[in-house]
């Protein structure tokens, strides 16, 4: 067998993290829009999150922010002349229009891409497909500099394929690995890719919130990385109704560990059932299923509690949770862990993290990451500048400390200083990451 550890890459808070209330269906978005938010402390709370996980043992990379605002999407749409006026103007026209150019989302990287390990891939490479995002236009902006980092970080093509991201259409909608969830006895076996998905490419959708991942978006995906062991499973209507705009936010795995909730598929006995048959032969699946009595769907998606991490560490047999606070001031949602840890299942521990200002957009700890497995060569190959540990930490305190605001108020976006705060901080930490040249479209 070959020897694989699942690393974690996270995406960097960028200097305009915002409240705009961008994302219908997204409840921590909607209720918190026009609040003023803390750069300076988002990124903080997610480097300290990084740093927990490197400590823990687990590889750790860091995936840079966009440039934002997005003065190219600006102009894009006829804002015209020198970048301050077309700041300026769009603010004084079209303010929604400056807040999706604004936005720091990038910073949820389980949104950057859908991955299959190599000992998933038909040919024996990691495959990468970057989501496009196209349901909230703020987000569709992300796709080709999500490619352009993921090229970054993962260059060489003989062990990795980062394709480019689907094409942008409603029937191919792609939210990447926030619907994806990988099951396996070892990180370097062959595993399970479970995809769930909320509509069909041609189907009418009637509800209220959109469902952002198409059947055929995922089967695209399956089908361009040669992806073995995949279920497919439909969301729960219900609970998008409900706002599970993301199946993360209802269902975690790891190993051979699934951790959902009762009402994350429209059927969960036959998801059940066809896990088990992908992987007969592989590992016996274990299904760990919080119900809605014990566990109401509100507190769920309150807490955040299925939008933790779950971790194999270094010397565990047991399986640990990376919960938000949250949870912690949820007694549902921490009885339901607590429940959990001493039944002595799969799930063996929980530690809690402050990513407040994260949470308030919609995103938790499992948001904020996208998960690699990586065999001991494939981690060699990657860009040595992005990996994670006391040092960058450290850097990258003072880095943040030096560049972001401590406060940043809707109305703060349409100054076009923050234009040039956010540009100068990009360039100081091309050269910290080793990015290379005109990584930014402002360097080129
Ligand atoms: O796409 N929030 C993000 C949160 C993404 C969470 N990711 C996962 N569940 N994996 C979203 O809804 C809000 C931004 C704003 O309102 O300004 C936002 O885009």
């Amino acid at each position: 067998m070959t020897h694989a550890i699942e690393a974690n890459c996270d995406g960097l808070v960028g200097p305009t993290h915002s409240f705009a209330g961008l994302a219908p269906g997204n409840l921590a978005s909607e209720h918190n829009k026009g609040d003023a938010s803390n750069p300076r402390s988002a990124v903080l709370e997610g480097l300290s999150k990084m740093r927990l996980l490197a400590d823990l043992g687990l590889p750790q990379f860091v995936l840079p922010p966009h440039e934002r605002p997005d003065v190219g999407f600006l102009r894009a749409i006829g804002f015209a002349g020198a970048d301050a006026r077309v700041i300026e103007t769009a603010a004084r026209q079209a303010p929604e229009l400056l807040n999706t150019a604004c936005s720091a989302s990038a910073m949820w990287a389980a949104n950057a891409a859908t991955v299959t390990p190599s000992a998933d891939a038909a040919d024996g490479r990691v495959h990468f497909t970057p989501a496009n995002l196209l349901t909230n236009l703020h987000r569709s902006l992300e796709g080709p500099q999500t490619t352009r980092a993921l090229r970054r970080l993962f260059p060489d093509e003989a062990r990795f394929a980062v394709h480019d991201p689907l094409p942008a259409a409603p029937g191919l909608g792609d939210e990447g690995a926030a619907n994806h969830v990988r099951l396996c006895a070892e990180h370097g076996e062959p595993g399970v890719n479970l995809f769930a998905w909320g509509r069909e490419a041609w189907e009418t959708w009637q509800g209220r919130f959109p469902a952002r991942q198409t059947l055929q978006a995922f089967e695209a995906v399956a089908r361009r990385h040669g992806a073995g062991g995949a279920v497919f499973a439909r969301q729960a209507r219900a609970a998008i109704e409900a706002g599970v705009f993301h199946n993360d936010v209802v269902c975690v795995g790891a190993r051979t560990c699934l951790f959902f909730h009762e009402t994350a598929f429209e059927d969960a006995a036959a998801v059940q059932a066809d896990i088990r048959a992908a992987a007969a032969g592989k590992f016996e699946p274990q299904f760990v299923e919080i119900s809605s009595a014990d566990l109401p769907l509100a507190d769920a998606i309150r807490s955040y509690l299925f939008n933790s991490m779950l971790v194999s560490l270094p010397g565990e047999d047991r399986l640990t949770l990376i919960a938000p606070m949250e949870v912690a001031e949820t007694p549902t949602a921490k009885a339901a862990v607590d429940r959990a840890i001493a039944s002595n299942g799969p799930i063996g521990a929980v530690r809690y993290v402050d990513v407040r200002q994260s949470m308030r957009n919609g995103g938790g700890p499992a948001c904020l990451r996208l998960r690699v497995a990586l065999t001991d060569a494939e981690l060699a190959a990657t860009n040595p500048a992005q990996r994670f540990d006391a040092a960058l930490h450290e850097r990258l305190i003072a880095w943040a400390n030096s560049h972001y605001r401590d406060r940043l108020a809707p109305a703060d976006l349409a100054d076009p200083q923050l234009l040039v705060e956010s540009r100068r901080a990009l360039d100081e930490l091309t050269g910290i990451l080793d990015l290379g040249p005109e990584f930014y479209p402002f360097q080129r």
